[in-house]
């Protein structure tokens, strides 16, 4: 069924136990009190668990596939200054791997049971492989490019909720929160009255996968990174929904404000927060 193989070798296979095994590495860490460094502010957190799971998931890339590239977050200086960066160093290469190791930190740190692995492959700039893996509940959601999206290898689709007021929305705030909050607060008061009611879980790529496997109708995020979003963005697509920025323009690998629904709801939810003044900051 993967369509996506290199000497024999299937691009997804290896996303697929990669982001496996990172997320049990990583689950049987949870609670042992992995020593914690702040990093762009006392909000924004990085512990030894990240950084071994993104060596662990660079390793095994590399045995495979040795001449691609990968972008991790935790490879990256702190900031989105640098983060872009990297990004733009990357984004034309042939195949590119974007890893975020532990996707939802702040809830690993406090055992809050809701983070995941995301492992994206870009071809020259467009993502397609994505896998998310939430090891909490052993869901691995993945999507190949025009091949449609699966959780736990059953086929997976968009929610079919087509008003706003019968729509369940996540949305989140990164930690970056200082510049973000006056945007995020205004977000919340404009669609909160309009929508069924909002969830913020903390792991963007996790609330993708959930608007892929229909469990949200929708999800909005700025100042998020590429990958926070690469891999949840080809799940909400291949599962028949729609992502773009919170402006309403195409997703790119470069795009820091998304916005990804059913696509029933995309646009009155995009025209709430552009009404707001939500869509950045
Ligand atoms: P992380 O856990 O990998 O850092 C929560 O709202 C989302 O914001 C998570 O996906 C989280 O990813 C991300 N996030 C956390 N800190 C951030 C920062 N300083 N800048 C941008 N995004 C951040
Ligand atoms: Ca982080
Ligand atoms: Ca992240
Ligand atoms: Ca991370």
């Amino acid at each position: 069924k993967p369509i996506f193989t290199v000497g024999g070798k299937s691009f997804t296979a290896v996303a697929i136990n990669t982001a496996a095994k990172a997320g049990e590495w990583i689950k049987l860490k949870l609670g042992a009190h992995a020593s914690l460094t702040q990093k762009s502010t006392p909000h924004d957190l990085v512990t030894e668990v990240d950084k071994g799971s993104e060596t662990m998931i660079r390793n095994l890339i590399k045995t495979h596939f040795p001449h691609h590239s990968i972008l991790g977050e935790e490879g990256v200086a702190p900031g989105a200054d640098a983060s872009a960066k990297a990004l733009q160093e990357m984004q034309d290469d042939e195949y590119l791997w974007i890893v975020d190791p532990i996707d939802g930190t702040t809830n690993f740190v406090h055992g809050f049971p809701f983070f995941s692995v995301s492992i994206a492959l870009a071809h020259r700039g467009e993502v397609i492989v994505g896998v998310v893996y939430d090891p909490n509940r052993d869901e691995l959601f993945v999507a190949e490019k025009g091949k449609g999206a699966y959780v736990k290898g059953k086929p997976m689709h968009v929610s079919g909720e087509v008003k706003l007021s019968d729509a369940l929305i996540a949305t989140g705030f990164p930690a970056d929160s200082r510049h973000a909050l006056p945007a995020n607060m205004k977000g919340v008061q404009a669609v909160a009255p309009k929508v069924r009611n909002i969830r913020v879980a903390g792991s963007a790529a996790l609330h993708l996968a959930y608007v892929a496997a229909g469990r949200l109708s929708g999800f909005w995020e700025i100042g998020l990174n590429s990958w926070d979003i690469a891999a949840g963005a080809l799940l909400v697509r291949e599962a028949g929904g729609q992502v773009t920025d919170t402006a309403g323009q195409p997703y790119t690998l470069a795009v820091r404000h998304v916005l990804a629904t059913n696509g029933a709801v995309h646009g009155e939810l995009q025209t709430t927060l552009a009404e707001a003044g939500a869509t950045g900051f």
